[in-house]
């Protein structure tokens, strides 16, 4: 019975923390732009769309419209597709459009980056 109980609360732990956005969209996000450690993306790391590296319940926008996305094409998997349909767009509405952010490694959910 404590056995069992004890596999339940472990279970539940892995279930939490595959449902949060997960180092698996971090490495999507950095497969597809080929980010560096040493970047300014890379250094962001989670932040680049959370709304910090430490406050992973808020997003930025560009993390917000990362949820938007997914959450139309009722998936959670984030994929090299979805991110490049976000390139158009202006998330932090900084006036530079986020593909062209990425590429500059500038921040897409951040306007104090552009
Ligand atoms: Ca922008």
């Amino acid at each position: 019975m404590k056995l069992w109980k004890t596999w339940a609360v472990a279970a539940f732990a892995l279930a939490a923390m595959a449902a949060a956005a997960s180092p698996a969209m971090k490495t999507v996000f950095d497969k597809t732009y080929e980010v560096k450690p040493e970047s300014a993306l890379g250094k962001a790391s989670c932040a680049v769309c959370h709304a910090s590296k430490t406050s992973f319940k808020k997003l930025n926008p560009y993390g917000t419209e990362i949820k938007k996305a997914l959450a139309a094409r009722k998936t959670k998997e984030l994929t090299a597709e979805v991110l490049k349909s976000l390139e158009t767009l202006d998330s932090d509405k900084d006036g530079v459009k986020n593909g062209d952010e990425i590429k500059g490694d500038k921040l897409p959910g951040d306007p104090k980056s552009k």
